[in-house]
């Protein structure tokens, strides 16, 4: 379960449909497990030392972004925000930019709630003027809202590391406009987008050489075995990361190394040896394309900021024009 055990975060009702959303999305024909239930604690690490790999660009490149142009963001975005960060993790980028945005209020969300409130624990020390509140909660699902202690004056929601990728273009599309409708009449959103390139590239970000990207991706099965009382035998299944250009998107799998049935509470699957698991798109954006889909959400007065490069874009868009 999410955050039961903390006071701080509010309890989050979407944890209670865990269990039949697994169990359904198991069963289809083509089974697949949603990337959230990657972080769990060890998911969560996992990233972490993902982000660490010379393969995996994408945290690194916009963090160079920043640094190159923070001071020109912060003056874009203003300061003594409230600032909510989706997907917070250990909250480190939010930190980061503390000094240059300065937040009044500092709203991180994320579905490991658990991991969440140790790193916020750990940074309201180091940060005392900031007010702290985290939230534990699935903004993946629709119909998600923040909690009324979350203040209403210029709001920024913060959305790094290219997570809008998880979503297709039109869940992605849904979940802009719902953002687009929180952000009040002088809020914005601050997002970090990963942009089309060399496919090498691609694969290699998603299947690096030491084999953590395996490690994260198998690891969901573990995470599965937990939420559902399932039996899943990692030895039995192998990593398949890989950029699939026709739908511009990577796609991560666990194939089946052997055939082989599953048990869970409440039901069983057989799978054939070679059958797959999908478990994460990470859609990959053109500059131009990640505007549009701002501007079709509601956003307006889009800023860009890329790497020399152009492998990542960092977006500011107001919710109304300015
Ligand atoms: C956190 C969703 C942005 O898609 O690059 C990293 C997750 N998956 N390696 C991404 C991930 C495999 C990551 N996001």
């Amino acid at each position: 379960m999410l955050n039961q055990t903390s006071t701080n975060a509010p309890f989050d009702p979407a944890a209670l449909h865990v269990p039949a959303e697994l169990d359904a999305s198991l069963r289809e024909r083509q089974a697949w497990i949603s990337p959230k239930f990657l972080y769990d604690p060890l998911g969560s690490r996992l990233f972490e030392a993902i982000c660490e790999l010379p393969e995996y660009y994408p945290t690194r490149t916009e963090a160079s972004i920043f640094d190159l142009h923070g001071a020109e963001i912060a003056r874009t975005v203003g300061e003594g925000a409230t600032l909510i960060d989706l997907g917070a993790g250990n909250c480190a980028k939010a930190a980061s930019l503390f000094p240059l945005l300065r937040p009044r209020q500092y709203v991180p969300v994320d579905i490991s709630a658990e991991f969440l409130i140790d790193a916020v624990a750990r940074l309201q020390q180091r940060f005392r003027e900031i007010e702290m509140r985290p939230v534990g909660m699935d903004f993946s699902r629709d119909g998600w809202d923040l909690p009324d202690f979350v203040r209403e004056d210029r709001r920024l929601f913060f959305y790094p590391g290219s997570s809008i990728g998880n979503f297709t273009p039109g869940e992605a599309h849904e979940f802009l406009q719902r953002v687009r409708a929180r952000c009040g009449h002088d809020g914005g959103l601050l997002i970090g987008i990963d942009l089309a390139k060399d496919h090498a590239v691609l694969d290699a970000a998603y299947d690096d050489a030491l084999g953590v990207t395996a490690a994260f991706n198998l690891n969901v099965l573990n995470h599965v075995n937990r939420l559902l009382g399932a039996n899943f035998d990692i030895r039995q299944w192998r990593h398949r990361g890989f950029y699939n250009a026709a739908l511009g998107r990577i796609e991560m799998h666990l194939e089946a190394k052997s055939a082989q049935t599953v048990s869970w509470q409440g039901g069983r699957r057989h799978f054939e040896a070679g059958e797959c698991i999908h478990t994460e798109n990470s859609y990959k954006y053109r500059v131009g394309s990640a505007v549009r889909l701002l501007e079709q959400a509601g956003f307006a007065a889009t800023r860009v900021w890329t790497d020399q490069r152009e492998w990542f874009a960092v977006i500011h868009a107001r919710a109304v024009a300015h």
